[in-house]
């Protein structure tokens, strides 16, 4: 066999995601005492980036990806022993993880694959990675590179610490440090001092190599680490020490204190039950209703942590009341975390005080899943308690409430980790499938213990993977979306309730809202995914407006600015979003039909003033454009 027709194998066995055919070829390789270092890269690394370029474009999904790397792996294992090293080159090692607070990974080990298929070594660190690891794992291991991913705004600033602590050890210069993730910008990136930055993993790969080549040698010297060091106490002493505040707990106070002394704040001609459910059924209101997710942001007029709000279900009550006399919130979306099923098939969940809790310690056997009892002491009976006091405490305030629970897709994919079920729904669908009808039946119990005992007026159902950036339409309607179309919307038709969605991500397939009679459905707007799928509010009011209320758009990211600049543009970004619905409205015959809302859950990080900036903006100026426009 020519040496190109093998190459070209390889890298069809990486875009096929087929290990076995992957090991035949890089053995064949070997038997052809052909050079191996060449066969990684021109073939099996050739067929990643393929298969990675064909995800950028929307034209594979992350099953796709998850499976190439598996057989990237498998054919690098064969042929990495026999790489001919020239004696001068040393391994590059290059540290890689997600930082702590935040369990997204499958972005993360995209990116170690790419870098693997690049000759890195790469040390895994894994997600939620305590900050100290990386400059510890760096020194180990004499490290050329440190690679920090996060998916979150809210654990961004740990990237800046972990880069603090290599300055302080005197390392700082002795490697290459790399920021990304969705929300990392190049801006950001400068800001904190990494060297790099890149949009994906492809682009990863390639400014670490320019940069790596760019590094001089000798870097892990003492001397040039005590240079380091000594370089690093100047720059302190001229900078001054940082004060970090925790702005949300003074911002609540502030709004809090501001309220109550001009109560009521806001005259307004509806309650908000009749607000919202006028808007529900697209009839004549004073002003669009308004409530951004910001669960864990309420907690803080309580006070009490996190933990408390996910966990008591007094307190959680607590922050709803809270939530929406001080926010003046039309509705509560009660989004406590999203491992409450997990935690009740038995997945460890950490709960960090000041962030969302996470499912941590993925259980490894699908045959051990076995369907928890709706009792005392699970976390599910909690939060249906918790939603009946929260339903009452909602009720005395004028306002519906809107509890809220994983779909079984996401409590499946906590519970075992998110990478292995998107693998094996290709590998071994029957399996994912029967662990699927186990987390469906239990989200059945907890709808049940909702409709009967709570009594929200609203259940609302997370839907994460009905997704184009994860999975292709085809396949989703093959795992969850099959039952979500056969067990999950009949059981709210049975109980006559309206179908609720949340779906926390970009571009989903809009069809579906169609599919399911969903009357409520909550999106975020990604301007950089349109060609994705991702739409706004012009497009969804157009298209299914009628039959659907949607809300959201907004990014929760831009609560976290509450510098006199982000208020301002976030009251201005409020007139003129409610403007352009109004009008969409309008033009399409429609009376109030949408909701201001945020497309996630607020950073509970996130200053209250922020929140204010909307839902005041709201109150205040909803009435006034409401009139110019609707007559
Ligand atoms: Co969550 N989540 N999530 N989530 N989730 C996001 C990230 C969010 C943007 C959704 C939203 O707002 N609409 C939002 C964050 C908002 C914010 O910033 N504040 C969010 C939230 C809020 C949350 C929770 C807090 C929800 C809750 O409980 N209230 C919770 C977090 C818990 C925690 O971490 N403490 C949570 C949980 C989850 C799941 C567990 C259910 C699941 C993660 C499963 C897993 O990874 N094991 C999940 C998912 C899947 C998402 C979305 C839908 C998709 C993320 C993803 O995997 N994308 C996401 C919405 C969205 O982004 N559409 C969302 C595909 C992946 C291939 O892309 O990771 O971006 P990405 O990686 C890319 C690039 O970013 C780049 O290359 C990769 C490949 O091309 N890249 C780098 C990555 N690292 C790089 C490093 C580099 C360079 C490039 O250099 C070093």
């Amino acid at each position: 066999m020519a040496k190109e027709d093998i190459l070209n194998a390889l890298a069809d066995a990486v875009v096929e995601g087929d290990d076995e055919l992957a090991e035949e070829f890089a053995q064949k390789v070997l038997d052809e005492d052909l050079d191996a270092y060449e066969a990684i890269v021109d073939g099996l690394a050739k067929g990643m980036k393929i298969i990675s370029d064909m995800y950028e474009k929307g034209e594979a999904f992350v099953p796709s990806l998850l499976l190439a790397a598996d057989a990237m792996y498998a054919g690098m294992d064969i042929l990495t022993p026999y790489i001919k090293l020239d004696g001068t080159s040393v391994p590059r090692n290059v540290i890689i993880g997600t930082v702590e607070g935040d369990v997204h990974d499958i972005g993360k080990n995209l990116v170690k694959t790419m870098m693997t298929a690049a000759g890195f070594n790469m040390i895994d660190l894994g997600c939620d990675v305590p900050l100290d690891k990386f400059a510890e794992a760096a020194k180990e291991n004499k490290a050329t590179a440190i690679s920090m991913s996060t998916l979150m705004t809210t654990t961004m600033g740990g990237m800046e610490t972990v880069i603090e602590q290599l300055q302080e050890g005197g390392i700082r210069d002795s490697l290459v440090v790399m920021v990304g993730g969705a929300p990392v910008s190049k801006t950001f990136a400068d800001s904190i001092g990494a060297d790099g930055t890149a949009l994906d993993a492809s682009a990863a790969v390639e400014t670490l190599s320019s940069l790596v080549s760019e590094l001089p040698t000798d870097l892990w010297s003492d001397s040039s680490i005590a240079a380091s060091k000594m370089k690093y106490k100047e720059s302190l002493a001229q900078k001054g020490g940082k004060e970090k505040i925790d702005v949300g707990l003074i911002t609540a106070e502030k709004v809090k204190a501001e309220f109550d002394s001009v109560v009521p704040k806001f005259t307004e001609t509806m309650t908000k039950a009749e607000r919202f459910g006028s808007a529900f059924q697209d009839k004549k209101v004073d002003r669009l209703p308004v409530a951004p997710l910001a669960c864990g942001v309420s907690r803080k007029f309580v006070p009490c942590s996190y933990k408390d709000y996910s966990t008591s279900a007094e307190k959680y009550a607590d922050c709803v009341e809270a939530g929406i006399k001080y926010f003046n919130m039309d509705t509560f979306v009660g989004l406590t975390d999203l491992c409450v099923d997990a935690a009740d098939f038995g997945a460890t969940i950490r709960y960090p005080e000041e962030d969302t809790p996470a499912a941590i310690g993925h259980l490894e056997d699908y045959e051990k899943l076995e369907i928890p009892e709706l009792k005392e002491g699970t976390r599910a009976y909690n939060l249906i308690q918790g939603n009946k006091i929260a339903t009452e405490k909602a009720h005395a305030l004028g306002a519906p409430m809107t509890a809220l629970i994983e779909g079984p897709m996401v409590a499946l994919t906590q519970i075992m980790g998110a990478t292995r079920i998107l693998s094996d729904l290709r590998t071994n669908p029957d399996v994912v499938l029967k662990a699927l009808d186990k987390t469906t039946t239990y989200v059945e119990e907890i709808m049940k213990g909702m409709f009967e005992e709570a009594q929200p007026d609203n259940l609302c159902m997370v839907t994460l993977w009905t997704n184009n950036v994860i999975l292709g339409a085809d396949e989703y309607m093959k795992s969850e979306g099959q039952v979500m179309q056969n067990r999950i919307a009949p059981l709210y038709k049975k109980y006559n309730k309206p179908v609720v969605i949340h779906n926390c991500s970009d571009a989903p397939h809009w069809d579906l809202i169609d599919k399911w009679n969903t009357e409520y459905y909550s999106y975020t707007f990604y301007p950089d995914e349109v060609n994705k799928g991702s739409k706004d509010h012009k497009y969804l009011i157009s298209t299914h407006g009628k039959k659907t209320m949607f809300g959201g758009e907004v990014s929760p990211i831009v609560f976290l600015d509450n510098s006199p600049e982000g208020l301002a543009s976030m009251k201005a970004n409020t007139v003129a979003l409610q403007e352009s619905v109004l009008n969409t409205l309008k033009e399409n015959g429609m009376q109030s039909k949408y909701m201001i809302s945020t497309g996630c859950e607020v950073p509970p990080g996130a200053p209250c003033d922020s929140i204010t900036a909307q839902t005041y903006t709201v109150a205040e100026k909803g009435p006034e454009l409401y009139k110019k426009i609707m007559g």
